[in-house]
């Protein structure tokens, strides 16, 4: 099956697919940014589930993910993953960022999701170069997608228009070299 990649610019907690990404902290109990708009349109039982599981596990590490309800938005799911902080140690937080986009693939399609919607990752608060990011995203989902054959669609939530003109421009790069 092929998978619609796809980049819109809207508010992650307005689309209706099965699960859709937070962009979280290792504490999982909300924060600013896309972690904050998800909480509070989302309601109090994705919090609930949050602190649930930070009692048992203590939280998620950077570069894992844990699912929740998604409460009262229009998706089923929450994927929360926490991206990592952009700082001198470029290598590393370019291997964390990958694995916080394959972790969440990995999750939703474990609970049967068949579309995915993420934000971009890392790229607000945690100050990650926005072409960078970017770029890890869409070649992470594409590997993944090479060897799970399981999604319909995966969307790239861009808030912000730096970041949209960046994916539209490089998922249409994509396509001409097919
Ligand atoms: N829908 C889609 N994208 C959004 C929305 C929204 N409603 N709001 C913001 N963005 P950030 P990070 C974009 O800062 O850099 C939180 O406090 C935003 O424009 O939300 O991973 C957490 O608790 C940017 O492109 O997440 C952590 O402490 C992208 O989402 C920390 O921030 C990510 O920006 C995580 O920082």
């Amino acid at each position: 099956m092929d998978t619609t990649i796809e980049a819109v610019q809207a508010d992650i907690t307005t689309i209706r697919v099965d699960a859709i990404v937070n962009a979280a902290n290792v504490s999982l109990l909300g924060g600013g940014g896309v972690d904050g708009a998800i909480h509070r349109a989302g309601g109090k039982d994705i919090l609930e589930q949050c602190i649930a599981i930070k009692d048992k596990q203590g939280g998620c590490p950077v570069g894992e993910a844990v699912i929740t309800t998604a409460g009262k938005l229009p998706a089923q799911y929450v994927i929360h993953t926490v991206g990592p902080i952009w700082n001198r140690n470029t290598t590393k937080a370019e291997r964390l960022l990958a694995n916080s986009y394959r972790n969440s693939l990995k999750l939703a399609v474990e609970n049967g999701a068949k579309s995915i919607a993420f934000p971009n990752i890392s790229t607000g608060i945690f100050g990650f170069p926005k072409m960078k990011a970017a770029e890890i995203a869409i070649s992470t989902v594409e590997e993944f997608l090479s060897t799970v054959f399981q999604l319909e669609m995966v969307l790239f939530v861009c808030f912000d228009s730096e970041n949209f003109n960046i994916y539209q421009r490089l998922l249409a790069r994509e396509l001409v070299g097919q």
